[in-house]
């Protein structure tokens, strides 16, 4: 069997080298017949192993599952347990037609006012969400402060599961001032599209960053365990002529997003 390609890659072989090399298993390891683990396990681990330690890198195909089937020996059902699990965690994502890969994490920029449905087809995942709730009411006087209105004005609450590639990633509730909407369902996929087509996308944000530990409704929502680490980013967004159009708590899974910023000295 040729050498597997991102192995070859992190060892820093030339194209013709990847002919002659060792099989997968041989880069990743093998499972151990004394190993009282199940064998599904073994072989995440193995995996996750090699993900840690950049034999796999963002982008790297794993293998079909008959092919790892019968290198490891193993059931197809038992691949199947294993990478399913894995794309479950967020570590791997298949996509279709294409096969599956390793998903590396999610890189957000800390100074573009971008949308999760655009940072997600930036990075080549297919964003989707899920409703918990979408409410039309009259702002808390948290929500009045916070988004500078009147006691009594309307506002719209969404509260979405987003994933990317299926994997949950974030849990986000929204508040939007009445204003900037036409009605509860002017919104499907994405929020600043529908703000965006009714003239009112957010043209300037205030964030603020944090770390926080699921409670048990959001670790329930993404698929953790209850105290796995997460960030909580807050957004408020104005609108062009200064007035508050969206204040958005998001939580995002910590294990899937590193933030960037570029830093300048002036
Ligand atoms: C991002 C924004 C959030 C905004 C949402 C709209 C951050 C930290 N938050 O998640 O404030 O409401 O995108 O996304 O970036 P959508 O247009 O895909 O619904």
């Amino acid at each position: 069997m040729p050498l597997y390609q991102p192995f070859a890659r992190a060892l820093g072989w030339s194209e013709g080298e990847f002919e002659t090399g060792m099989s997968f298993s041989a880069q990743i390891g093998t499972l151990r017949p004394d190993n009282p683990a199940p064998l599904y396990l073994q072989l995440q681990q193995l995996l996750r192993d090699a993900i840690q330690r950049n034999i796999l890198t963002q982008d790297d195909a794993i293998p079909a599952e008959r092919d790892l089937a019968s290198e490891y020996d193993i059931s197809r059902i038992t691949v199947r347990k294993a990478i399913g699990g894995l794309v479950e965690e967020g570590l791997l994502t298949r996509r279709r037609g294409a096969g599956t890969f390793v998903a590396g994490r999610v890189e957000k920029s800390f100074s573009k006012l971008s949308s999760f449905t655009e940072d997600m087809i930036a990075r080549g995942r297919v964003p989707s969400s899920s409703w918990v709730s979408r409410l039309e009411g009259t702002v808390t006087p948290e929500e009045a402060l916070s988004l500078g209105l009147s006691p009594g004005a309307p506002v719209y609450r969404f509260q979405r599961i987003r994933y990317a590639d299926d994997v949950p990633m974030a849990v986000e509730l929204s508040t939007i001032a009445g204003y900037c909407l036409p009605s509860l369902d002017a919104v499907s996929d994405s929020l600043y599209a529908a703000l965006e087509k009714a003239g009112n996308r957010p043209a300037r944000a205030l964030q603020r960053l944090r770390a926080v530990p699921f409670g048990t409704e959001h670790a329930k929502m993404l698929g953790v365990d209850p105290g796995h680490a997460g960030l909580l980013i807050e957004r408020r967004g104005f609108l062009r002529d200064g007035r508050a159009a969206e204040c958005t708590q998001s939580f995002y899974r910590g294990d899937a997003y590193d933030f960037v910023a570029e830093l300048t000295d002036i």
